[in-house]
């Protein structure tokens, strides 16, 4: 029997009825119902409430591991307690392939300065030359990273200084980054802060220009469980030059030469939107946004980019590509539709899957009921040029502030900002900002920095056939009887970016949301049988 039994307002309310005033009038604002005439914002990129158990990581994350971390011959030195470097050992899946075994790799290593309460007391700057010295010494890397860790920030050590230092010293690109972890609300100012210093320190270092006729930087594109290998896969197919990417399977020498690019795409905006705008300012590359996850998006950004450089031959390529590698996800996602169309999904996941995810589910026809970013802003949201609320210290300075010279002619990308601006006013689409909540369905439920409180609650009312988050999440949402995708990690999944990517995406939501596991255990509303209504989606 179909029946819809509790509505997205019931359970926004259901949410909100345990918190005490002051915090439900916050959540309250952080809660929004697609498709409310009366409000199109949502409160986001704000402080989690103290005691609330949130899902966020913090600047250090943002910075080091997401993005410097997948660059595999920059030796990353962490400057704090231990547990900052293992903690962001390797954890994010962040894959790469170095061309032989003789060429540079240290990402399996955590480099760490281990300070000690001796160093938080005296200082921690001799102990952090001595971790460069020793580092360099080893393993002579082109370029070294230096973070500083929340402690860092606490006793003052200045980590710049040791990095110019060290720079004189040993002859090669020494930089560092104020990225305590307590210094903005979430990941995200580690991303802006990660940013602005790649781009004073690094782009524009090397002018060597690849061969290639259209010419291409992939942004926010960060090779979880292989994700880069099949874009670059899908990319050379079409004959379309990738200079570098920030940061999936990168290198020092592609951030140095990321200027060289014809054009940018970005993939994940949130995370990477500053260098593009400050190369856009500086270099007078443009950026485009794309999306690779889904087999439709990916088709879609392929198409974009062969309609950017406008030639024939591209264009007709680009077809040829798509043509051939779509009846395989066609075939793949026959196979699996009839068990996945109607079932329901929870997305929540950072700063950009929590969306591009649901165009997977959508081509398996799947609906998203309740979805949101852990540290978003607006724009992810809104799905429109929300004036930045991002707030960076001194420190680690804003786009406004860096002194960027107009240098647009220097290697002549095919198209100026301008002329991109004039092909957009006739009506081709390509600096779309999308949003998540414009493309969700009416009545969905859209929910800003969710909390274990909040994610349980809502797989009790509304229990989907599946629920995707992170590690912290994965184990109390399996508890309660409800299969939980990893879509950080993917767990030991991927790639499911692209074509290839969309294929295996398929198989296991389809694997997992079939699974008899789960129909094994005793979920919550199983024994309380008030508990038990389902809910349908028509
Ligand atoms: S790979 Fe990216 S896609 S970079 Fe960002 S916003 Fe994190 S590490 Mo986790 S999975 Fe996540 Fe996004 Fe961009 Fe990853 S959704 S939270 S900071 N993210
Ligand atoms: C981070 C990295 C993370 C954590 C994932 C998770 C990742 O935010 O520090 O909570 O499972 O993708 O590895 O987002």
């Amino acid at each position: 029997k179909k029946k819809k039994v509790l509505s997205a307002e019931a359970v926004k309310e259901e949410l909100l009825k345990k918190y005490p005033p002051k915090v439900a009038r916050k959540r309250d604002k952080q809660i929004h119902i697609t498709g409310e005439e009366d409000s199109s914002e949502i409160m986001a990129n704000v402080r989690t409430i103290p005691g609330i158990i949130t899902m966020r990581g913090c600047t250090y994350a943002g910075c080091k591991g997401v993005i410097l971390g997948p660059t595999r011959d920059i030796v990353n030195i962490t400057h704090g307690p231990i547990g900052c470097g293992f903690y962001s050992w390797l954890t994010r899946r962040n894959q790469t392939k170095a061309p032989s075994a003789t060429d540079e790799n240290f990402m399996p290593y955590a480099f760490s300065t281990d300070m000690q309460d001796e160093d938080i007391i005296f200082g921690g700057e001799k102990k952090l030359e001595q971790a460069c010295l020793e580092a360099y010494e080893l393993f002579k890397p082109k370029a070294m990273a230096i973070f500083a860790t929340c402690p860092v920030g606490l006793i003052g050590d200045d980590v710049h200084a040791v990095a110019r230092k060290m720079k004189e010293k040993l002859g090669i690109n020494v930089f560092a980054f104020s990225c305590e972890g307590y210094k903005g609300v979430s990941q995200s100012a580690g991303h802006h802060i990660a940013n602005n210093q790649i781009f004073t320190h690094v782009v524009g270092e090397n002018d060597t220009v690849k061969m290639g006729e259209y010419k291409i930087n992939v942004l926010g594109e960060y090779n979880i469980g292989g994700d880069a290998f099949e874009i670059e896969r899908i990319l050379e197919k079409c004959g379309i030059t990738m200079v570098s990417t920030f940061s999936g399977n990168s290198t020092y020498e592609q951030f140095a030469t990321a200027h060289t690019a014809d054009l940018n795409t970005v993939m994940c905006h949130r995370s990477i939107n500053y260098v593009a705008e400050m190369m856009e300012t500086k270099y007078g590359i443009p950026w485009i946004k794309i999306n690779f996850i889904g087999a439709e998006a990916t088709a879609k950004s392929l198409r974009k980019i062969a309609q950017y450089f406008g030639d024939k031959k591209l264009i007709d390529r680009v077809e040829e590509v798509i043509a051939e590698e779509m009846p395989q996800v066609q075939a793949v996602l026959d196979e699996v539709f009839p068990f996945t169309k109607g079932k329901t999904a929870m997305l929540f996941v950072g700063g950009s899957r929590a969306h591009h995810y649901q165009e997977l589910f959508n081509e398996m026809g799947m609906r998203t009921l309740s979805a949101g970013y852990e540290f978003g802003h607006r724009d992810d949201y809104e799905g429109r040029h929300v004036i930045p609320d991002i707030k960076v210290d001194a420190d680690s300075r804003n786009i406004e502030e860096l002194e960027v010279t107009p240098d647009t002619a220097r290697f002549s990308p095919r198209k100026s900002v301008e002329q991109l601006m004039r092909l957009e006013a006739e009506g081709l689409k390509f600096k779309d900002y999308e949003g998540m909540m414009p493309e969700m369905d009416k009545g969905s439920i859209v929910i800003d920095d969710l909390n274990q409180y909040e994610a349980d609650k809502l797989v009790e009312l509304m229990k989907p056939d599946i629920f995707c988050a992170g590690i912290k999440e994965k184990f109390s949402i399996q508890k309660m009887g409800v299969p939980m995708k990893q879509l950080h990690s993917y767990d030991y999944g991927g790639p499911y970016a692209g074509f290839k990517g969309a294929c295996n995406f398929y198989k296991e939501i389809k694997r997992m949301v079939t699974s008899k596991v789960w129909s094994g255990m005793k979920a919550p509303w199983e024994e309380n049988p008030e508990l038990s209504a389902t809910y349908v989606w028509e």
